[in-house]
């Protein structure tokens, strides 16, 4: 089951990856072999027999609102997109530090793209970062007020607060595989 970290560049994205795989006792993850390296993924299993899940985390570059001047940068934009779209779910990661220094502005343009897109596909949640830098609490009020309503869970990569709800969400969450789905591993949505 793949699950998808994305946001703007900065939220805060890589630092919870890794700290998630670190409390998921996952091996260390690497490139996805063909992928440029800003996309990576790990997985892990729990459980046994009939309730043994896999969960693959995966780590994407900033989504940028322009068109990116790079094209290594733009090519792997693209590929997050793929994995977007082929995700049972995602976990759109705010920095809620920024939005409460920069307001409602600050979430504009992708994160209220990507809102939408959760909205209309279900196996969406919203993660708020850096809640232990100054403005955070702010910032927390206005990411409730403007994505859309659904799963929140505010955390600090840095300081390990909220991890461990996060952790549960990411093996209990409300996404679902699809046996025999297109490709094999390919999963979907539960609406
Ligand atoms: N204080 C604090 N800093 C954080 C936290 N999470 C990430 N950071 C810092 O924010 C900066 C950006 O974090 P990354 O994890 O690299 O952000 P990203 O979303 O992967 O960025 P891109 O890959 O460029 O899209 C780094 O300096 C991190 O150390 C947090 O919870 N608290
Ligand atoms: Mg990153």
């Amino acid at each position: 089951m793949d699950l998808v970290l994305v946001g703007q560049p900065g939220s805060g994205k890589t630092l919870l990856w890794e700290r998630l795989g670190r409390l998921a006792g996952a091996g260390t993850g690497g490139a996805t072999p063909g992928a440029p390296p800003e996309v990576r993924a790990w997985s892990a299993t729990r459980g046994h027999g009939p309730w043994r899940r896999r969960v693959c985390l995966v780590d994407t570059p900033g989504l940028t609102d322009r068109v990116h001047p790079d094209p290594a940068r733009r090519r792997a934009q693209a590929l997050a997109l793929e994995r977007i779209a082929a995700a049972a779910g995602l976990l759109h990661v705010v920095d809620a530090s920024r939005a409460g220094q920069q307001g409602e502005e600050a979430l504009a343009g992708v994160d209220q793209a990507l809102s939408l897109l959760g909205a209309r596909r279900g196996g969406y949640a919203v993660v708020a970062t850096k809640m232990d830098l100054p403005w955070a609490a702010t910032g927390l009020v206005l990411v409730r007020r403007c994505l859309q309503p659904g799963i929140l869970v505010p955390v600090s990569a840095l300081t390990g607060q909220g991890l461990g709800l996060l952790r549960r969400l990411l093996w209990r969450g409300p996404w679902q595989a699809v046996p025999g789905a297109a490709r094999g591993h390919r999963t979907s949505l539960k609406a």
